[in-house]
C-alpha cells in the first residue's frame, strides 16, 4: 500500500493485514509518519511514487500482487501546488499501471473521488455517468486517473477497481489538505477547545462517509468477482449528505458548551463546485454496497474515538 501514512491507509493497512496476514501487507509511505499500530504491526518501507524505478523495484523485490495506490495529494493542497498534485496523482497512477502490466500484480485499487464533478454536474443524486468538468487540479488529476484506469483495463486486461470515495470522517489520522477536513476538524476542535471556526458556510451540504464504511467499501469492492465490476472508471459510492451546521448541532447535542462560528475561505469555492447527493446504485447492484452508518451513529462513533486516541495524530 502507498500512502500509508495518510488517512486511508492509515486505518486500511490494520483491516488488510487482519485479512491477509501481518507480514504480507507492506505500508509505503513517504511524507509525514507512519501511525505506531501501522509501524509496528508489519513490514514497512520508505517509497517515493513519483520515482518510477523504485516503485518497480518495491513490487518486484516483494512479489507484490494486490497494490493500493493511496498516495496523493488533496484537493485544497492540490490548489497550493497543482504541478506537484498532477505528478503524484496522476504520474504516479501511469507507473503502477505500466508494473501491473509486466509484474507480478494481480489486483489495483486506486480512489477517485467525488471532485471528478463540477458546477455543471447535477447536484442532487449525482449520476454514475454524467458531465465531469472539475475546477480543481485534484479534480482533473482524478478525472484523468479514471480515463486511464479504463483504458488500461480495456487495452491490457489490468484489474483496476477504484472508488469516488466523498468526504471521509476518521479519527485515527488527521492528514489536511481537503477541502472536506471541517468534518473531522470540528470534532477534533470540540473536544480539545469547545469551539471550532468552519471554513465553510452553514448550509454548506456534502456527501461524506464514516472511515469504517469506507474501508469497507474498499475491501468489498476489491472482493468483489471481477465479473461483477461493470464500471472501470471508478464507482459513485455515497452515505450521508449533510450540512456544516447539522454537524455542528450533533455535535453540540453530545459536547456541552460546543460552538461554531462559520467563516469560509478559498475552499467554499471548492465545495460549491461538489454535489450534494449522489446515486451510487451502479455499486449497490454490482457487489451489493450498503453504508452501515447514519449521523448519529457516526457522531457518537467519531467522539469516541477522538477521546480515546487523544484528538487523532
Ligand atoms: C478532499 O476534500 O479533497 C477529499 C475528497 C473529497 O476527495 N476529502
Amino acid at each position: 500500500m502507498t500512502g500509508a501514512a495518510g488517512q486511508v491507509g492509515t486505518d486500511l493497512v490494520p483491516v488488510l493485514r487482519r485479512r491477509h496476514g501481518q507480514e504480507a501487507v507492506i505500508a509505503a509511505w513517504h511524507r509525514g509518519r507512519l501511525a505506531d499500530e501501522v509501524a509496528e504491526s508489519g513490514p514497512a518501507m520508505e517509497l517515493d511514487v513519483t520515482d518510477p524505478a523504485a516503485f518497480q523495484d518495491a513490487v518486484a523485490a516483494n512479489g507484490i500482487t494486490q497494490v493500493y495506490h493511496l498516495a496523493t495529494l488533496l484537493s485544497a493542497a492540490g490548489e497550493t501546488d497543482p504541478d506537484r498534485a498532477w505528478t503524484v496523482n496522476l504520474g504516479s497512477l501511469r507507473t503502477v499501471l505500466d508494473i501491473a502490466r509486466r509484474s507480478t500484480v494481480e489486483r489495483l485499487f486506486w480512489p477517485s473521488s467525488i471532485a471528478v464533478f463540477g458546477p455543471t454536474s447535477p447536484r442532487h443524486g449525482t449520476p454514475q455517468e454524467t458531465v465531469l468538468e472539475p475546477t480543481t487540479m485534484y479534480g482533473v488529476t482524478k478525472l484523468a486517473g479514471e480515463a486511464l484506469c479504463r483504458y488500461y483495463a480495456l487495452r491490457f486486461g489490468i484489474d483496476v477497481r477504484s472508488l469516488r470515495y466523498p468526504g471521509l470522517v476518521s479519527y485515527s489520522r488527521f492528514s489536511g489538505g481537503g477541502t472536506t477536513d471541517y468534518s473531522v476538524e470540528m470534532f477534533l476542535h470540540a473536544l480539545r477547545t469547545g469551539s471550532y471556526r468552519c471554513f465553510v458556510r452553514e448550509d454548506t451540504v456534502l456527501p461524506l462517509m464514516f472511515m469504517e464504511d469506507a474501508l469497507r467499501a474498499t475491501v468489498e469492492l476489491m472482493t468483489a468477482p471481477a465479473a461483477a465490476i461493470t464500471v472501470r472508471g471508478s464507482y459513485n459510492l455515497t452515505a450521508l449528505s449533510f450540512t456544516a451546521g447539522e454537524l455542528a448541532a450533533a455535535i453540540a447535542r453530545r459536547v456541552p458548551g460546543f460552538s461554531c462560528t462559520f467563516e469560509p475561505d478559498f475552499r467554499q469555492a471548492i465545495a460549491d463546485s461538489w454535489p450534494a447527493t449522489i446515486d451510487d446504485s451502479r455499486a449497490r447492484r454490482d457487489w451489493g454496497w450498503r453504508p452501515r452508518f447514519d449521523l448519529d451513529a457516526m457522531t457518537d462513533a467519531m467522539l469516541e474515538g477522538v477521546a480515546r486516541l487523544g484528538a487523532g495524530a
